[in-house]
């Protein structure tokens, strides 16, 4: 093992150039007129790498080219396609290391969180293998009536544009591309603008593990060109992790277009509570609230975004709030002693800004963390806030960051409050701390979310294990790592066969021979 908090190490990292840079082979060199140039948010002076943006000619070649294998790649058995992927994870394993060197250095993840990232892809990779041979490998045979014989065939729909978000830029990316790959359809993705370079790295080690040009595609690229490849009439599905802002803005350009109605499978953001109440543990309490608020400086979408904590207990875990946070580290997510690394642009941290401007003036500042010496002036670093603010009425948008609003209620007004936080229409995570079953009962069996989680952390739901997703502004569902993920990714074909006719002599031979 390296020691991961020597600087040496990672510039040795840095040194390294895998194979990734010139990855989009069907993009010939000099055709390319622009390059996107990917800066590291740890610090803007360290240029990443960079890559080709396509030209409308290019998107339109590999989108058709891509579209034109369809047929081809569905008609494979699911054991090859899953074979594939299985030589995909085992390729993510052996770069782990570049891996965790980009996840650092272009997601400016800290080394726990990158690690977590690899595990997860790996995950992805297992679990949809399981499910397709699970759901592909027999059609399942129907009940008719004797001499009729019916079975549903699952099929891919063809070609799907995956847009993946840059929090998540090796674990969404891959979860989306292998479901639908797996699934017989055949893929053109874009990541994140912000995170092309890991996307990249992960494509060109598919097509090491065998996966065909022809079926898998990326392309780099801000929203535009999302826009103009999902707008493309070959496109049969839509996967898109991000904002709620943004999947609206695709459903509305997928119900503009000529042609099929076209499936989106959309997973957003929340406004995602903790409540707290009298009776919690309240070590315990804070451990969680500090992880679900402001790991990976609260930029999940399953953060937590309010706090509830009942008035009799709120002055004690306020001030236990604060003295974690004045002991976090702020800075390089390289160094391993870094709790909170950067924000991931300068628009996300001016919107942060905004957002403590308004909880400033609103409400009060209970603590700020310092920020610590490795945190480059050039970085994109944000202190993690707490506030007590008197209203939730004052969060009318998801907060993308580590910023903690803190609302204390007395026992009779939680349900007026609840009331309120699931009439803004998220739906994504929850989070209760109690040691009453009886109210464990009552909010999981009520609160509106996909993910509800009693006395743990709210977030890090593992593949398998706990399916994400959510309700309402939330997304779509079906919930990503979950049983009834690729069934959205497919179609059903039910085949009905008179077998009665067929195993009747007399009528193979009725011409007489
Ligand atoms: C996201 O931030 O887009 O539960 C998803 C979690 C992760 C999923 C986050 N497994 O925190």
């Amino acid at each position: 093992g390296c020691d991961l908090s020597n600087p040496e190490v990672w510039e040795e990292f840095g040194r390294r150039k895998p194979p990734f840079f010139s990855p989009l082979q069907v993009f010939s060199k000099n055709a390319t007129t622009s390059r996107l140039r990917v800066l590291s948010p740890a610090n803007s002076k360290e240029v990443v790498g960079e890559v080709p943006l396509p030209s409308d000619a290019e998107m339109e070649k590999v989108l058709s080219n891509t579209a034109s294998f369809a047929l081809e790649w569905d008609r494979l058995p699911v054991e090859q396609r899953v074979e594939m992927v299985q030589r995909l994870a085992k390729e993510i394993w052996e770069y782990r290391h570049d891996f965790l060197y980009l996840l650092c250095a272009e997601a400016g993840k800290t080394i726990p969180n990158a690690l977590a990232e690899i595990r997860e892809a790996i995950d992805f990779c297992h679990y949809y293998s399981k499910e397709a041979l699970r759901l592909f490998s027999k059609p399942i045979l129907l009940p008719g009536p004797m001499g009729e014989e019916n079975k549903l065939h699952y099929h891919g729909r063809s070609l799907w544009v995956c847009i993946s978000p840059w929090n998540f830029p090796l674990s969404i990316f891959l979860g989306q591309l292998v479901a639908a790959l797996l699934t017989g359809n055949v893929v053109v993705a874009k990541p994140a603008e912000e995170t092309p370079l890991i996307a990249l790295l992960a494509t060109e080690l598919a097509y090491k593990a065998g996966i065909p040009k022809e079926a898998l595609s990326v392309v780099a690229g801000d929203g535009q060109i999302g826009q103009k490849l999902i707008l493309h009439p070959s496109v049969r599905g839509v996967a898109f992790t991000g904002s709620f802002e943004t999947a609206k803005i695709i459903a509305r350009c997928l119900s503009q277009k000529e042609g099929p109605i076209v499936p989106l499978i959309a997973e957003t953001g929340g406004i995602n509570g903790m409540v707290v109440d009298a009776t919690a543990a309240i070590e315990r309490a804070v451990k969680d609230i500090i992880h679900s608020a402001f790991n990976h400086a609260g930029q999940r979408c399953s953060s937590l975004r309010v706090l509830l904590v009942q008035k009799e207990i709120s002055k004690q875990l306020l001030s236990m709030l604060s003295d974690a946070l004045e002991d976090m580290f702020v800075g390089d997510p390289r160094y391993s002693e870094t709790d909170v690394g950067p924000i991931i642009s300068p628009s996300q941290l001016e919107t942060l800004n905004q957002f403590s401007h308004l909880f400033r003036t609103h409400g009060h500042l209970l603590t700020q963390a310092p920020i610590g010496k490795t945190a480059s002036a050039y970085g994109y670093y944000f202190a993690p806030q707490l506030f007590e603010i008197p209203s939730i009425d004052l969060i009318d948008r998801e907060i993308f960051g580590p910023i903690l609003p803190v609302i204390s209620f007395s026992k009779d007004e939680l349900r007026r409050l609840l009331s309120k936080l699931y009439q803004k229409g998220y739906g994504l995570t929850m989070g209760l701390q109690t040691r009453l079953d009886s109210e464990i009962e009552r909010l999981s069996s009520e609160a509106p979310v996909g993910n509800f989680y009693v006395n743990r952390s709210m977030i890090g739901a593992t593949v398998e294990s706990q399916p994400f997703g959510g309700e309402g502004l939330s997304g779509t569902g079906p919930k990503a790592g979950g049983p009834n993920y690729l069934l959205r990714f497919v179609y059903e074909r039910v085949s009905t066969i008179n077998t009665a006719a067929l195993g009747d002599p007399s009528l193979y031979f009725l011409d007489g021979s």
